[in-house]
């Protein structure tokens, strides 16, 4: 869990921020600031960043003769820079510098405390791991999907700020599985095996290009060389859900609203691991829906159902799966207040009771956004509807979505 976490420094710890405001650029004494090389930290004894500089391009446990002696200090390297109370980055208090800051300011530091300085690629790295905790109960039965690794506990991928995957087995653990670059795609999904081999895969629409791509899961919950499956097109689509087999033939299936029509479409899995030409099963009026998750079978009639929330109102609403392949008359489930969720995780089973559960990142209404995310957990009820949240954990700030 997270410990002390310090930002909007100039508040909190009497901290001056120069730069940006006329004040430090003029005068030649402070201009040192400047001499910091780009891709290091650095700081001085002294408040107006004059006589000897210190310098550090890499985390340092210890500070030697520098330890307790910073006055005043700029992070020009590419990382976060933490500064720790404590020598081997110690969690006592400690607090974080953005990367690569202007070198016409800098910050004082008006009593000197510093041990030990890590430099990280993520905020969270600061206080901790980049990857949050999660836990899953083994479930009874396999849910055929949110679980990559087929042990029948239900698991979470997420990226963080860096735009690395992380693999979350649901012990609290984490696992990188994507070294870098996840950032460039626009939206993640991943709703059992589609590349039919038994293993569960993910797909990743790419920003740049609306291309869709399928990274086919290895079973260990990693992910192999990545299949073009939609040529283009895709950031048409304002929402794309995985959704389990929707349409009753084994394979699992896609969702996606239509930006310009707000017609939902359903891309139906191939034999081949591909996606089929596209089905209309709704025609309209998706757009007043800004959220789109599948839980699986929520209501126990053995066809996967699908959650939507309504924009307008904040209520969400489950549209149950029919035997025809569509969606039939929708329930509502929550009846308000779901705007704050961020993100809906839709994994299965994670209480170990069979049955479909929900879990969200809510947005908190805190001062300090970037560390305003939670996650919740919804127990699913077996009747479509979903028990009060019943866990929250605030250990999920400062990541770049989870899926
Ligand atoms: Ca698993
Ligand atoms: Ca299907
Ligand atoms: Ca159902
Ligand atoms: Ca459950």
């Amino acid at each position: 869990m997270r410990k002390t976490m310090r930002r909007g420094l100039a508040s909190l710890l009497g901290i001056t921020l120069l730069g940006g405001l006329g004040v430090a650029t003029a005068a030649p004494a402070q201009a040192a600031a400047s001499d910091c090389p780009k891709g290091y930290f650095c700081a001085w004894k002294t408040e107006d960043t004059t006589g000897t500089m210190f310098k550090t391009n890499k985390s340092l446990p210890t500070l030697g003769t520098w330890n307790n002696t910073f006055r005043s200090q700029i992070n020009r390297s590419s990382k976060f820079a933490c500064l720790y109370d404590l020598p081997n980055y110690e969690l006592g208090t400690y607090w974080s510098l953005d990367p690569n800051e202007d070198p016409r300011g800098y910050d004082i530091v008006p009593n000197p405390h510093t041990s030990s300085v890590g430099l990280v690629a993520t905020e969270r790295e600061c206080g901790g791991d980049a990857y949050p905790t999660w836990y899953a109960e083994t479930s009874p039965k396999a849910a055929g999907f949110g679980d990559l690794n087929g042990d029948r506990k239900a698991d979470v991928l997420v990226r963080d700020k860096a735009g690395r995957l992380w693999y979350l087995p649901g012990g609290f653990t984490g696992t990188l599985v994507g070294a870098g670059g996840w950032n460039g795609m626009n939206a993640l999904v991943r709703h059992g095996d589609f590349s039919r081999d038994g293993k569960e895969d993910v797909i990743a629409r790419e920003a740049s290009t609306g291309r869709l791509w399928l990274y086919p899961g290895t079973g260990t919950g990693g992910l192999g060389a990545r299949k073009l499956i939609g040529a283009g097109g895709w950031n048409g689509m304002s929402q794309i859900a995985a959704v389990g087999d929707l349409s009753r033939d084994g394979r699992a299936d896609l969702l996606a609203v239509e930006k310009a029509t707000g017609r939902l479409w359903l891309y139906p899995g191939t034999a081949s691991g591909t996606l089929g030409a596209r089905k209309l099963i709704g025609s309209g009026g998706w757009n007043s829906m800004n959220a789109l998750t599948g839980p699986g079978d929520t209501n126990g009639d053995g066809r996967v159902d699908v959650y939507a929330r309504e924009a307008s109102t904040g209520k969400l609403w489950m549209y149950p799966g029919t035997t025809s392949g569509g969606l039939g008359a929708r329930k509502l489930v929550g009846t308000g207040g779901w705007n704050v969720m961020g993100t809906f995780l839709s994994v299965g089973d994670f209480t170990g009771d069979g049955k479909p559960d929900l879990a969200t990142i809510a947005r908190r209404p805190i001062l300090e956004p970037e560390h305003a995310d939670e996650l919740r957990t919804y127990r699913g009820l077996g009747t479509g509807a979903l028990a009060a949240w019943d866990y929250t954990d605030g250990n999920w700030w400062g990541l770049n979505g989870a899926f």
